[in-house]
């Protein structure tokens, strides 16, 4: 009867059915709650089948229909850092770490790796298949890193599962392993200061979920705006890494703004604020092998906890760098598998091990364990063809604009949907005069986002960096701009120029404090009430109720998808971006013990109302599904 209503609904007859649709139409779902979720999975594969996936539609697909096949475990998990960390703490993990002799290693493809190389868009259950093998197989890892960043809003936003549900499950599998996010301080895992209280309950909730490792870094590199997370990872007995943000060249006297005093200062800085160890964070990738040796060598001298060091590898010289930062005696470093490595991810994992073995910084990794992750991590990432950025070569282009991994792929295809991909170089050059306009910044999420903002709007309105500084000339600025220049990211080291904040906030004072000192709380329990009473009287989580704080709209669209899809989490992602081919059989364990098979037996026509039936088996029992054809 659901499907009935549904269909006969106005809007879903009419041509505008799209997700919007689903999330603006509230009263579809006192229908959808009463469906089973085989059948709203099934709707799911029906629509996808006849109308395909929004994301994929128009983009390269994958060759065949294969399930990834991750490797077996070849034994049952041993101790690993995760044990070291629950028997004695914090801190013993950090004094371990100094007394390696061997390097450590962090593997970033269920975050960073995916995130700079496909949009972020893997699917938890692609990771979830392959975390036994990395317990049983990889116990001398360092940590995974697999949590945080950009992956939190993408998994709500693109791909309809709950990133919470993601650290739970992927917890569970590598109990033996700590598992690392990326946290960008004040900002949470969003774009903008929240409230103290909701980052300290953010907080409390990721290290409870299941987050031994965080990454906490500000994008204005404003040591100030870190405590508040930072405190709130100490208090809640994990592992704080507070982080220096690299940006310009050490080496460089036209750079001086960055030198290396600034740079160890900082680090004596989040040392004396509790960091239990110090991460060394070159978004962009910019540090350069000859630079990385002076720079972690007096880090090492000047501090006592351990660092550690994450690159990108734009360029093609990251793996150069990393065995620099290896010989001035860094403690750990993150890599990628090697089928998520190299361009803008990190450098290659394999070949780290390989270039250390038989020397005294030997990573102890089974290279062969690591070949057979790599190879499923390869197949996993055929899936994803439609999200391939294709930066075909290295780009020492990057020392110019120094954009970070994750943000340069994204700018170009942001600058190729504004029909600006032609002039992608000056798109480059213009970020680059920006951030000078701007004093020179730290460029990462969210600044870095800023700053692409701005560079965009110059090249498409045919504006110089002259022309936007002349008084004389009116110039309507970004939002994210004004907001920034508002003082509402923090405050960059010496403040922003005074000229170009006048220009920005027309004579607005800005405000330099923290953003935080004057965002008031958040009324906790009231914002649960309502969102409960929104969603009408579903029962929320804390977890639920975290992800409503960070992205309010996000998680809400979510939530009202996922009241008419059901449970699409653990559909191959083959199935869950292409929908089914006639006599293909699927299964989905949709809870422990809980198994859908589906077999798509056929495909009807397209009926005068505009309807097409979509006939299956559901676990032996036919089931027809009728979906628009909006085609
Ligand atoms: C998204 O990409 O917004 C989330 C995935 C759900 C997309 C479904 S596919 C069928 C229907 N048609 C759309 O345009 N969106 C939804
Ligand atoms: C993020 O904040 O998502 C980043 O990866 C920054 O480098
Ligand atoms: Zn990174």
């Amino acid at each position: 009867a659901f499907v009935e209503n549904l269909l006969k609904h106005p809007i879903f007859l009419s041509n505008e059915y799209t997700t919007k649709f689903i999330d603006e139409t509230p009263d579809l779902f006192d229908f959808a709650k009463r469906q089973d979720r085989g059948t709203k999975v099934l709707t799911y594969i029906a629509d996808i089948t006849v109308n395909g996936h929004p994301e994929t539609t128009g983009r390269a697909k994958p060759a065949e229909a294969k399930l990834p096949r991750p490797p077996q475990s070849q034994a049952a998990p041993i101790s690993g850092t995760r044990n070291l960390l629950e028997a004695k703490g914090a801190k013993a993990v950090a004094d371990w770490m100094l007394d390696q002799k061997r390097l450590l290693l962090t593997d970033t493809t269920m975050r960073d790796g995916h995130q700079s190389l496909l949009a972020t868009r893997m699917r938890s259950i692609d990771m979830i298949r392959v975390a036994p093998a990395y317990a049983a197989n990889l116990p001398e890892l360092f940590s995974v890193e697999c949590w945080g960043g950009a992956t939190f809003d993408v998994a709500y936003r693109f791909l309809q599962e709950c990133p919470w549900q993601r650290l739970r499950d992927l917890r569970t599998a590598m109990p033996n392993l700590l598992t690392q996010m990326l946290l960008r301080a004040s900002n949470g895992v969003g774009y903008t200061n929240y409230p103290d209280n909701v980052v300290q309950e953010f907080v409390r909730q990721a290290a409870d979920t299941g987050v031994d490792v965080f990454r906490v870094f500000d994008s204005l590199n404003w040591v100030e705006n870190m405590r508040v997370a930072m405190d709130a990872v100490i208090d809640s007995g994990k592992i704080c890494e507070g982080t220096i943000c690299y940006t310009g060249d050490i080496l460089d006297p036209d750079r001086a703004k960055y030198d290396l005093k600034y740079y160890v200062n900082m680090a004596k800085e989040l040392e004396a604020a509790g960091a239990h160890v110090l991460g060394l964070k070159d978004m962009a990738g910019l540090l350069k092998p000859a630079a990385a040796r002076v720079l972690v060598k007096a880090l090492k001298d000047e501090l006592s906890i351990p660092v550690h060091f994450h690159t990108h590898d734009t360029s093609g010289i990251a793996g150069a760098t990393i065995l620099a930062t290896a010989d001035a005696g860094v403690d750990a470093v993150d890599a990628a598998m090697d089928a998520f490595s190299g361009g803008t991810s990190q450098a290659c994992l394999g070949s780290v091990v390989e270039a250390l073995r038989h020397t005294d910084r030997d990573t102890g990794l089974n290279i062969g364990a690591v070949r057979q992750i790599s190879d499923y991590w390869e197949q996993v990432r055929a899936q994803y063809v439609a999200f391939e950025s294709g930066l075909a070569a290295p780009a020492s282009e990057v020392y110019l604009h120094e954009m970070p991994g994750g943000q340069f792929t994204n700018l170009k295809a942001q600058a190729r949907s504004l029909g600006l991909e032609d002039r992608w170089p000056e798109v480059a050059r213009t970020y680059a005069d920006v951030n000078q306009m701007f004093g020179d910044i730290v460029k990462v999420t969210p600044s870095s986002k800023v700053v692409g903002d701005m560079a965009l709007m110059m090249v498409s309105q045919g504006l110089s960096r002259a022309d936007v500084e002349n008084p004389a000339r009116d110039v309507a600025f970004p939002d994210s701009v004004v907001d920034m220049m508002r003082g509402n990211l923090g405050q960059p080291p010496g403040g922003f120029p005074d000229g170009i904040v006048k220009k920005v906030l027309k004579g607005e004072a800005p405000n330099t404090s923290r953003p935080g000192a004057h965002l008031p709380p958040v009324d906790l329990t009231a914002e649960r009430a309502k969102l409960s009473t929104d969603l009408d009287g579903i029962a929320l989580d804390d977890e639920d109720l975290n992800g409503y704080l960070m992205y309010p709209k996000v998680f809400m669209d979510y939530m009202a998808r996922h009241q008419f899809y059901g449970p699409v989490r653990t559909l191959p992602t083959r199935t869950f971006f292409y929908g089914m081919e006639p006599g293909e059989e699927i299964s989905a364990e949709i809870d422990p013990g809980k198994t859908l098979e589906i077999r798509l037996q056929a495909i009807g026509e397209t009926d005068d109302q505009g309807e097409v039936k979509v006939f299956f088996e559901l676990n032996g029992q036919p089931r027809v599904i009728r979906v628009p054809n909006r085609l």
